[in-house]
């Protein structure tokens, strides 16, 4: 079992250092400090996300279709993610049928969504939908039960199915509720998740469906420390289940550094039109634009990351899917322009680390060519996906046996004071070097 040799590493090297800690790094969100487990995938900064191994564009070729399918089944990348094994088609299509099964929603969620004004934002319906969904929950019935810490991992995954089987109707409930009058669209049974899930919002083309399962798997994942991941990990650590864990997920989600980039870049565009009065700007007046924005102390939407310092391959790969399948629209044209543009802008500031686009700079426009324009809701389309990663990871802490995260914090006041004790003169007249 893998926790045994997780035990045994502890036991016998739990005195290893694995990293230091910088004054900026704690200052700075400690980005790159090397601190967490998360098993199911790895981002490396140039080449991008490894979700157990396989780049995004192995993931798109490899994991299993529907038959005639042209699109990964994000239920073959759960399976990878969970099991470390690319599934067959019959293993996805267990998955498939696990989640259809388990998708019906108890009556009182649905009471809980419409009780919010209509203008409640998305996210934050899908947040209270999905707590709404904790009075299910086998992990905290067994947990008070007295169930033995041997079983939490199973009982985790048990959450974890019936939650991930739920998910997308949630989301298309909200979308139809917000934006289409409460007139709901019933699931297919016969279709696979994210085809399903298309079919729930109502958009009929069958390219929609692709897009859903390409769209689905790519934003899955990227390894532990991300704000929604970190968030899951955190809150699952005190046991919490998976439904409180991946609301709180949700929460960090709908933040506008991260996951709501995608419906700022979208919003940021329009604004552009707006202001330039047309949509095929020239690219001196895109860069205008960009350079307003970084003059008025705002952040370029869809640029930039913690991590990465090249152009995300999540990114590429929906470029990609819009050449393949023909897609065509001035919005996108914009998105590719803004790819031309904006790098050496930002470069030319001599501070942002990383002037290429992440993964939110070109969903949006996608999504507004298949209709799909009420861009308040994209990040709940990204979430929907998110959940999938988040929870994998839970029911591997749970099987591995991760404690409670409970990091050592300080003051400033703290801080100022260990500077001075590290640079003042020492006895001997010298300063003490700060490594
Ligand atoms: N536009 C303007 N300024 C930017 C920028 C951008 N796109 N990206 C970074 N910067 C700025 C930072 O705000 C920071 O400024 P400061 O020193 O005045 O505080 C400076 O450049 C250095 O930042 P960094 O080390 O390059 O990035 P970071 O790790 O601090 O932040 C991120 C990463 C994503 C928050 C940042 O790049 C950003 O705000 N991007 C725009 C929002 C966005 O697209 N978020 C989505 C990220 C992907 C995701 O999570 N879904």
């Amino acid at each position: 079992m893998v926790s045994q040799k997780l035990s045994d590493l502890n036991k016998q090297h739990g005195g290893l250092k694995i990293d230091e800690v910088s004054l900026a790094q704690l200052v700075g969100g400690m980005r790159d400090v090397q601190c967490m487990l998360w098993e199911t995938s790895e981002l490396d900064a140039n080449e991008g996300i490894r979700i157990r191994g396989y780049s995004i564009t192995e993931l798109r070729e490899k994991l299993p279709k529907i038959p005639n399918g042209t699109e990964p089944l994000p239920e073959a990348l759960f399976w990878l993610m969970l099991v470390d094994e690319i599934p067959t088609a019959e293993e996805a299509r267990f998955v498939t049928d696990q989640w259809i099964r388990r998708s019906q929603i108890p009556e009182h969620v649905y009471k809980v969504i419409d009780s919010l004004p209509i203008e409640t934002h998305p996210m934050t319906q899908f947040s209270i939908g999905i707590t709404s969904m904790q009075t299910q929950s086998i992990f905290t019935r067994r947990h008070q039960e007295g169930m033995n810490k041997n079983e939490y991992w199973n009982a985790t995954y048990e959450d974890t199915m019936n939650l991930l089987a739920k998910i997308p109707r949630v989301a298309a409930y909200i979308y139809r509720r917000t934006y289409h009058d409460g007139d709901h669209i019933k699931p297919d049974l016969t279709l696979d998740w994210a085809g399903n899930f298309a079919h729930m919002l109502g958009i009929k083309d069958p390219d929609f469906k692709r897009l859903m399962r390409l769209y689905l798997t790519i934003h899955a994942d990227h390894e532990g420390g991300n704000a929604s991941a970190h968030t899951c990990h955190l809150v699952g650590s005190t046991l919490a289940d998976s439904y409180l864990s991946l609301s709180a997920s949700m929460n960090a989600l709908a933040g506008p550094l991260h996951g709501l980039a995608n419906q700022e870049v979208v919003s940021w565009i329009y604004k552009m039109i707006e202001i330039l009065g047309t949509d095929t700007p020239t690219d001196e007046q895109v860069a205008e634009y960009i350079k307003s924005t970084l003059a008025g102390g705002r952040v370029v939407p869809g640029y930039g990351h913690a991590v990465l310092r090249k152009p995300d391959p999540r990114f590429l790969v929906q470029k990609k899917f819009a050449e393949d399948y023909n897609i065509k629209s001035n919005l996108i044209d914009i998105v590719w322009q803004i790819f031309r543009v904006a790098p050496p802008i930002l470069e030319s500031t001599g501070k942002i680390k990383n002037p290429w686009p992440n993964v939110d700079a070109h969903s949006g426009a996608i999504l507004v060519h298949y209709g799909l324009k009420e861009f308040n809701f994209y990040t709940v389309m990204f979430g929907v996906s998110r959940s999938l990663g988040v929870l994998a990871a839970l029911c591997w802490s749970r099987a591995l046996g991760l404690g409670l995260e409970r990091p050592k914090s300080v003051s400033s006041e703290w801080l100022g004071n260990y500077v001075q004790s590290k640079t003042s003169p020492s006895k001997n007249g010298k300063k003490e070097q700060v490594s």
